[in-house]
């Protein structure tokens, strides 16, 4: 007899032993004469003869536990018809039927089920998912708690205006949920939690109800203002047996994508006619472009009128290495514009004004008086009333309700219309000044991050630049950059394609970063091989480090390099500003908002998942190596981390 067979056979005696055991559960104490009950509930007797006769007779129907083909198949047919290449999950019994479908029935191909460790995890991936691949995945989150965890991630997609498909299993019927566990993860509105940050949900009632409602649902997602869409996927209209009779009734509706919103012919004209006329047009970009033809168009739209452009970063909208893009001159080229276009905003108030965050709040605007303000846009086709991402009120000049992406091509064709009738010299002059203005932002940048240049803890400018040594010479993407607010990237690398960047969060919700580069990462190992960053920092990693194990399980390859700074930096300025206000010193300010004693070893946890680890990098002169190391194994196929451990800021 083999080990194996061994074990097996002790295993075997040890569990009858426990079958034995468990059959006097209860020791009758010595000298005590054991009394059988009156009556035994689920207790085996030995039958009596009539019994016996009678069961000849009768023999009792054996119940019948198997079936071909359940709801839950039809809910995969009812998938199969969107364009859905995963679902991930964090499993639960509520989905259980659905689950078994796809993988068996389903044969586990588009989609293909992906296994996260948090239902943070599987809306967040999906979430960056969509921002590269253009399209959504699905998440399915287990009933009621599954829910409450991926809150935070329907949020941030929420408040980013991207799509995703959300499933969710509930025992509605009460005579139908097994005692216990399933009561506390049963509701009687499955999507109660998240319905002031979803796009549109459902609890479908039947077969048909689901179909119909999946299909709407995908296409709502996908509607500008896009979002994400939740589905209730009752477990007995999963798991109850499907017969053919019933089947042959079922329709799935055809998939029909809306066409996008373009901007009314007249207020398009009228926009057109305000910015030629302008001296000082200024073009802020920012949750606008979804594509490289976006891109191109913004970039035909500029030099046409000769415009600057500020990129807020939302999205990948104008190159970097374009004379016209001059995010850096903000401040000046808003004080300075007689009329600004504003594509996609997502807080004009707050671009438009400046807040004092001291005792009193107060805001001044930050451009002159009498300044044209147009904005092109599907805010307003998206507004529910609890959650305030909708921001202050601004009244512009021109407020054109349309998608800004689908809009500006008649946009550029209007404006050019208007300028051969009109013809402005000035235009050409505007362009060479603000090519000059160009010339030096590379320069000023890189003078810039040579301040600290050989600094321990890393200045944060010197990774980056140690790290462009090392992709730029690769088809690289960068899918989120740890500290938003240092912009190094875009001031230090040249970014000109729409795939090398995504934006942020949407909704800040802390955690993104790390679950959102998964999933963008997935999207990019698609599209053919792209060198996939993302720059973490280590709050937000701290929220999901095992999406690591994710990625290593799936075979999705990233860097992932932690912007060490050993804090949440960010809350550690706002506790030295409370101290600060109150005149008592900034010494304990470390309190509650420092990640450090012990120092966590993120290499460790790296190697701990699955993935390459390395760091702590403390010298800048060991940078080099590091990212070499780590671009190496992400070339291999493998997720790496790399430890930076940086300055503050
Ligand atoms: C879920 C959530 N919790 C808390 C916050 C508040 N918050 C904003 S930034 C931040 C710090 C993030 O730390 P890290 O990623 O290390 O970045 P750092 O500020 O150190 O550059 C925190 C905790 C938040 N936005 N979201
Ligand atoms: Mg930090």
């Amino acid at each position: 007899m083999t080990e194996k067979e061994s074990a097996a056979l002790h295993r075997r005696r040890f569990l009858k032993g426990v079958v034995v055991a468990g059959g006097a559960t209860i020791a009758v104490p010595a000298g005590v004469k054991a009394q059988a009950p009156e009556r035994q509930t689920g207790s085996v007797s030995p039958p009596t003869a009539a019994a016996k006769a009678n069961e000849r007779e009768h023999p009792p129907e054996v119940d019948r536990l198997t079936t071909e083909k359940t709801g839950s198949d039809f809910m995969v047919d009812v998938c199969k018809t969107l364009d859905l290449d995963y679902i991930a999950s964090c499993p639960g019994s509520t989905f259980r039927g659905l689950q078994e479908s796809f993988i068996n029935y389903g044969r586990n191909k588009r989609p293909e089920w992906l296994t996260c460790l948090h239902e943070e995890v599987s809306v967040g991936m999906a979430h960056g998912y969509a921002k590269v691949a253009g399209k959504p995945m699905a998440a399915v989150v287990h009933g009621t708690v599954g829910t409450q965890h991926a809150a935070m991630a329907i949020y941030n997609a929420y408040c980013d205006r991207v799509p995703v498909m959300i499933f969710t299993g509930n025992a509605g019927a009460l005579n139908e949920r097994r005692p216990g566990v399933e009561w506390f993860h049963s509701v009687q509105d499955g999507a109660a939690t998240v319905r002031d940050f979803v796009k549109w949900d459902d609890y479908p009632m039947s077969l048909q109800h689901f179909a119909e409602s999946t299909v709407r649902g995908y296409a709502l997602a996908c509607a500008q203002p896009p979002g994400p869409a939740f589905i209730v996927a009752d477990t007995k209209l999963q798991e109850d047996p499907l017969d053919g009779r019933e089947q042959s009734r079922l329709r799935i509706p055809r998939l029909t994508r809306p066409s996008q919103t373009a901007g009314d012919p007249n207020a398009v004209r009228e926009a057109s006619k305000m910015l030629v006329s302008a001296e000082a047009p200024v073009i802020i970009a920012d949750r606008y472009a979804r594509s490289q033809q976006a891109m191109d168009d913004l970039v035909r739209l500029a030099e046409v009128l000769q415009a600057p452009v500020i990129d807020n970063r939302s999205r990948m909208n104008m190159p970097n290495t374009h004379y016209l893009c001059q995010s850096e001159r903000a401040g000046s080229l808003l004080a300075q514009a007689d009329c600004i276009l504003s594509l996609e905003p997502v807080d004009l108030f707050g671009q438009l004004n400046a807040l004092r965050d001291q005792l009193e709040r107060t805001d001044i605007p930050r451009t002159r008086k009498g300044v044209k303000v147009i904005s092109i846009s599907t805010r307003d086709l998206l507004v529910h009333s609890n959650y305030q991402d909708f921001q202050r009120y601004v009244g512009t000049e021109l407020n054109i309700t349309a998608d800004a992406q689908t809009t500006l091509p008649l946009l550029i064709e209007a404006v050019r219309r208007e300028m051969t009738s009109g013809g402005k010299s000035s235009i050409a002059m505007r362009g060479e000044k603000l090519r000059d203005a160009h010339n030096s932002f590379a320069e000023r940048a890189r003078a810039e991050a040579a301040l600290a240049w050989d600094a321990s803890p890393i200045s944060t400018a010197r990774m980056y630049m140690e790290l462009w040594q090392v992709i730029g010479n690769e088809d690289w993407a960068l899918v989120s950059d740890g500290d938003f607010s240092s912009r190094w990237p875009h001031r230090l690398w040249p970014l000109e394609k729409h795939y090398r960047f995504i934006g942020g969060s949407g909704g800040y919700g802390v955690g993104y970063q790390p679950v959102a580069a998964l999933g963008a990462a997935l999207a990019h190992r698609d599209a053919g091989g792209r060198v996939v960053v993302s720059i973490t920092g280590d709050g937000e990693f701290n929220m999901a480090p095992h999406t690591l194990w994710t990625a290593a399980h799936h075979g999705i390859p990233y860097l992932t390099i932690i912007q060490n700074n050993r804090a949440y930096h960010q809350e550690v300025m706002h506790v030295q500003r409370m101290a600060n206000r109150h005149n008592r010193g900034v010494r304990n300010a470390h309190i509650g908002t420092t990640i450090d004693n012990p120092n966590i070893d993120y290499a460790r946890i790296a190697q701990g998942y699955g993935a390459l680890g390395i760091g702590p990098v403390t010298e800048p002169n060991d940078l080099a190596e590091a990212f070499r190391k780590g671009v190496a194994a992400v070339k291999a196929g493998q997720p790496a981390l790399v430890d930076v451990v940086t300055q503050p800021r």
